[in-house]
């Protein structure tokens, strides 16, 4: 692909001086030069009119992709989980990830995490049996990014984005699993995948009204963090449907 290609993100963040830096929300697009503009009239809209608050920093980046060749590949298959419950959608959740191989400790890990009120900018990497954090980020995580549909699909932005994101963690061999919910007060559906399992939706993961949310990366025992934090963060990747 010979194609210029440019890396288009977003983040926005409400401060103040008592309680520091609130995550608003986030955005990471690829587009070739003429999707610029539309790009970024979304991504500002999407950081500006936000059920987690009013932003009043909001950050956009453009940046040509030079140094890397443009990863192509499928998405994750779709599934869904219905349940009456939170208690039942995250057990539901927990025999995913318990039939993946991950251990309880891990699980137990994660959970708590998705469901402090410290949210992260981005995902924790933690050890699918030990539990423990890997990653050194902190309040920040890991945020991937780089990664986009070669044609959008007819999904809502929102599902779009989160099969773009699973499908590209999804794709290095050091994911073992993921585990997601929204941070958005409004949204309670989650899911939990990998390359074998797919994208398996599950509602509800957390009650309505609750900002809290977040990614967990269950990362295998041959982890190399540099060049895995390095493919989630820096390695463009199109996800492209086969029939394409
Ligand atoms: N990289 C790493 N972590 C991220 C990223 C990213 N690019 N974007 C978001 N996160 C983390 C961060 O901690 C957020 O607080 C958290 O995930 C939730 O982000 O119906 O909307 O964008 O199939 O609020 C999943 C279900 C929705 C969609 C997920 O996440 C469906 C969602 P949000
Ligand atoms: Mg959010």
């Amino acid at each position: 692909m010979s194609e210029t290609f440019y890396s288009i993100r977003m983040r926005a963040a409400e401060r103040s001086i008592e309680r520091g830096e609130k995550h608003i929300s986030g955005g990471e697009r690829i587009g070739r030069q003429a999707q610029i503009e539309p790009i970024v009239t979304e991504l500002l809209r999407k950081g500006s009119s936000h059920s987690r608050g009013d932003a009043d920093f909001l950050q956009i980046v453009i940046e040509k992709i030079i140094d890397e060749e443009i990863q192509i590949i499928p998405p994750l298959a779709v599934t869904g989980i219905e349940t009456s419950s939170i208690l039942k959608g995250r057990q539901e959740a927990r025999n995913i990830l318990e039939a993946i191989g991950i251990s309880e400790q891990a699980m137990d890990a994660a959970f708590d995490l998705i469901s402090s009120s410290n949210n992260l900018r981005g995902a924790a990497l933690i050890h699918y049996r030990s539990g423990i954090r890997l990653d050194d980020r902190g309040e920040r995580g890991v945020r991937v990014s780089r990664m986009d549909w070669q044609k959008e699909p007819e999904l809502g932005a929102r599902v779009r984005e989160a099969i773009a994101l699973a499908s590209k963690v999804a794709h290095s061999p050091y994911t073992v699993a993921e585990l997601c919910w929204s941070d958005d007060p409004e949204y309670v559906i989650g899911y939990v995948s990998n390359l074998a399992t797919g994208y398996v939706r599950i509602t509800p993961l957390k009650e309505e009204g609750c900002e809290s949310g977040g990614r967990v990366f269950f990362v295998a025992d041959e982890v190399d963090l540099d060049a895995y934090i390095h493919y989630l963060e820096k390695t463009p990747v199109l996800i492209r449907r086969k029939d394409e």
